[in-house]
């Protein structure tokens, strides 16, 4: 067998370990082990439980060796803007609060009396959104400046894991983007801009780019697993990782479909024009220092509250089941407002809203999805409208990627909206991009080029063009 490669994928909803290598010109994935993520209460704060990811990274590196696979590498990616602090002696100092904490209420606004909106912009490139790593950290330094103070290590998510698997301590490229404290043309933290807002700028590690290695596993993990591997960085954003699976990218929107629908397309340059602020569309920092130029849109994080509101009583696919028995039903929410971000009640939230905009109410599991769906639809139309306006340009294709491909009644929504060629698959997107560019690195594949064509030639996409969903094609 060609090389190995693990790739260790968690987002905010799930999570999963999939090996990965070449075989006759076309990529072969074993998924061997898989498990749920979510957000819970610690004290007055949303977290996500790190410990338990790491359990689960464990279990799934046993798994892996128990199915016979004995990968050389291994490489993590998680969702972004989330981060620990670390003190003198490597220790926890702060809980891995989530994004979608009530903590930054407000934090923007007060930023913005630091640093205007527009130098931010166009230094930085990144959307804004409330939750970003600088809200955050402002929100630190304002409720417990003491940790920000006594912080020697600022380390992201997937930085975190990596360094419980090899001891290194690094900010991986991609993800540190999501930051909004990472200066788009220098691809260096911006220490102005910290010390403007007063953060300890000593704590921010060397910024390494994807396929960079951080050397071996930990000699007691080398122990536990009985054999080493290569700790390797992919694009350490889900997102990053998942938009290396887009075969065509530079003609394709596309729309990375999860808890968050990532929508955008890819470039060689960021775009910090007066209309893309005015948009709020971001410029990430992806594989190969290409950017990102998309906006998040709410994405399926509504359909898994709903889902988790109605007591999991149905699946995913049920919900589309449902939905497509309501066809008549049309009610929409806006889902770019923020009373989705975490509402007490999903459901009720949609409800309420669609009683204060005078429209039919939802009235069962049916109604409830098809409104969302409709909603993302309407929302998606709106961010190719811009998109197409910055580019001056009409694409002719939208490649759905990632769990929310699976969503037949949402890729038929969006042909019909769009009146686009919409092309749906990998389902596994990030894993597939997290697996190939360590392959890159292994000297397996030659670059992203060649991984996109490999890609291409290995997955099976279903095509919808609108009104009338047509046969499988390559
Ligand atoms: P993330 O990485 O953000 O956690 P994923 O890419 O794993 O998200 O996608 C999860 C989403 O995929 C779910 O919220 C759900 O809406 C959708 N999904 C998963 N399985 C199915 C299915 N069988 N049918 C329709 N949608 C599905
Ligand atoms: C998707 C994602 C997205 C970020 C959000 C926090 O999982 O990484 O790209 O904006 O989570």
């Amino acid at each position: 067998m060609n090389k190995c490669s693990l790739a260790i994928d968690i987002g905010a909803s799930s999570g999963k370990l999939v090996a990965g290598y070449v075989e006759n010109e076309k990529l072969k994935l074993k998924e061997v082990h898989r498990f749920e993520n979510t957000i819970m209460k610690k004290g007055d704060h949303f977290c996500w439980d790190l410990e338990s990811l790491f359990k689960e990274i464990k279990k799934g590196i046993h798994a892996c060796r128990e199915q016979g696979l004995k990968p050389e590498s291994i490489g993590i990616d998680t969702w972004a803007v989330d981060f620990v602090l670390l003190d003198e002696n490597d220790a926890l100092l702060t809980d891995a609060v989530a994004y979608r904490d009530s903590r930054t209420d407000g934090m923007m606004e007060e930023v913005f009396t630091h640093i205007s909106k527009e130098r931010l912009y166009l230094e930085t490139g990144i959307q804004f959104q409330k939750f970003n790593t600088i809200y955050q950290l402002h929100a630190l330094k304002k409720s417990n400046p003491e940790i920000l103070e006594k912080a020697k290590t600022f380390l992201m998510i997937p930085d975190y894991l990596n360094y419980l698997l090899s001891g290194v301590k690094a900010n991986e490229y991609t993800n540190a983007t999501t930051t909004q404290l990472v200066n788009a043309f220098t691809k260096k933290w911006d220490k102005d801009l910290l010390d403007q807002l007063g953060i300890n700028k000593d704590m921010f590690q060397e910024i390494l780019p994807p396929t960079s290695s951080l050397g071996n596993l930990k000699a007691e993990l080398v122990k536990e697993f009985g054999f080493d591997m290569n700790v390797l960085l992919p694009a350490t954003h889900d997102t990053g990782s998942a938009v290396v699976s887009v075969p065509e990218a530079d003609d394709t929107i596309y729309i990375s479909s999860g808890t968050w629908s990532l929508i955008g397309v890819e470039n060689n340059f960021p775009i910090c024009v007066t209309k893309a602020l005015d948009y709020n569309f971001t410029n990430e920092g992806g594989f190969d220092y290409r950017f990102r130029f998309l906006k998040n849109i709410m994405g399926l994080w509504m359909i898994q509250e709903v889902k988790r509101n109605y007591h999991n009583t149905y699946s995913f696919a049920e919900f589309v089941g449902l939905a497509n028995q309501e066809i008549d039903f049309h009610s929409k929410v806006n889902v770019d407002d923020d009373r989705f971000l975490k509402p007490e009640n999903m459901i009720e939230e949609i409800q309420t809203y669609c009683a204060e905009t005078a429209q039919s109410i939802p009235q069962n599991p049916g109604q409830v999805a098809k409104c969302v769906f409709d909603s993302l639809a309407v929302s998606y139309q709106t961010a190719i409208n811009q998109i197409e306006e910055v580019y001056e340009k009409d694409f002719q294709t939208i490649n759905v990627i990632g769990g929310g491909a699976q969503n037949e009644m949402l890729n038929q929504l969006i042909a019909d909206t769009t009146k686009k060629e919409v092309l749906a698959g990998p389902v596994e997107a990030t894993a597939i991009g997290n697996v190939v560019s360590q392959l890159i690195t292994l000297d397996e594949i030659k670059g992203l080029k060649e991984a996109r064509n490999i890609i291409k030639n290995s997955f099976e996409l279903e095509k919808y063009t609108s009104k009338k969903k047509v046969e499988g094609l390559r």
